[in-house]
């Protein structure tokens, strides 16, 4: 059987982090593009160069003309520019929403079938924008967040008990940004939910809430410290779980950007982080999970927050109304 074909687009530092661990994995042939076409030609040849020590067979290309993604399986675009610190993510539209709209014509003219994977901040809004611009099928149209969201989320967890990541699952809903909603009664340690470990006194309530808060800003966090971009190793992780669920069907229940069609708080038509299903055939099941009260006011607050994004992008772009 043929390999898959992974492009993608943005060949900075979450698209060459993509491409190094897709070669380790050996997930697929791997096209990465980027405007500029010397980052994309001199990260592929590194990464060409490397493979032979890590023992793995996958081709590399870098280029800047769309024709090369063709008939790819999956795209992942990283295209645009990331956030300087103290920028709120709100603030990349005016540069992001151009590159997008380019980035969409390019997949849909060469890659139309493909499971496409967004990274592009502000994240729900530029996936919704992909997707309009597009016109693929919503359920082969996702934006990561979530799964990184939730990393962050199951990092500090482990940190405050001192135990494995792996024994730790964390739920985060709604969109990227400050009013993200990390589900505490969701996430659990070996199965048991936040609140009982609160009861059984191995956390408090103010830590938790501490915890929370500081999952909400883990991508300012970051921004912060490095002074100069955002994130890529955790993103690009996060983004590689979610290419891996599609291409061998795992049937990975994972948080993502998905266009909700009611199944949460009855929101339609827009794309806000959700538990989904993703298998051969992309998107195959939101879970249609009931929120508390409390939950469910913190999820439409999130939701507004996307929806603000939105709208000031269709006044940029008349067409997307
Ligand atoms: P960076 O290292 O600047 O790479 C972006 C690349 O895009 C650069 O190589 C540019 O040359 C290229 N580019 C710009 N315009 C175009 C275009 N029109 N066509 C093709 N390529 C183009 O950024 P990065 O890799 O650190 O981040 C990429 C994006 O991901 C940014 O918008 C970040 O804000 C976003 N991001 C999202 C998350 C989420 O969790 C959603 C996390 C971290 C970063």
């Amino acid at each position: 059987m043929a390999r898959a074909k992974i492009a993608l687009i943005g060949a900075g530092m979450i698209g060459g982090t993509l491409a190094h661990i897709a070669a380790r994995e050996e997930l697929g042939d791997v096209v990465l593009f980027d405007i500029f076409e010397g980052t994309a030609k001199g990260k592929a040849l590194d990464l060409a160069e490397a493979a032979p020590v890590f023992g793995k067979d996958c081709n590399l290309k870098g280029t800047s003309d769309y024709a090369d993604i063709a008939g790819a399986d999956v795209v992942i675009i990283t295209a645009g520019f990331p956030r300087k610190p103290g920028m709120d993510r709100s603030e990349l539209i005016g540069k992001n929403l151009g590159v997008i709209k380019q980035v969409a014509e390019g997949v849909k003219e060469h890659a139309p079938k493909a499971f496409v994977i967004c990274i592009t901040n502000p994240l729900d809004a530029m996936v919704w924008a992909f997707q309009k611009f597009s016109g693929l099928q919503p359920r082969k149209v996702v934006g990561m967040a979530g799964v990184l969201d939730s990393a962050r989320f199951r990092h500090f967890l482990a940190d405050e008990f001192k135990c494995s990541v792996e024994d730790v699952h964390a739920s985060v809903l709604g969109g990227h940004g400050d009013t993200m909603v990390p589900l505490v009664r969701y996430s659990t340690v070996a199965g048991v939910p936040l609140p009982d470990l609160i009861k059984m006194k191995w956390t408090t309530q103010e830590r938790i809430d501490a915890i929370v808060d500081r999952t909400r800003n883990g991508g300012g966090e970051i921004v912060g410290l490095l002074g100069n971009g955002s994130a890529f190793y955790a993103p690009a992780e996060s983004a590689i779980e979610m290419a891996t669920a599609y291409l061998r069907d795992k049937k990975r229940i994972l948080p993502c950007a998905v266009r909700l069609s009611g199944q949460i708080a009855g929101v339609r038509g827009l794309y806000v982080g959700a538990p989904a299903m993703i298998g051969a055939r992309g998107v195959e099941k939101v879970m249609n999970i009931r929120l508390k009260a409390d939950e469910r006011e913190m999820f439409m607050k999130s939701v507004a927050a996307v929806e603000k994004i939105i709208a000031d992008c269709q006044e940029m772009e008349p067409s997307l109304k």
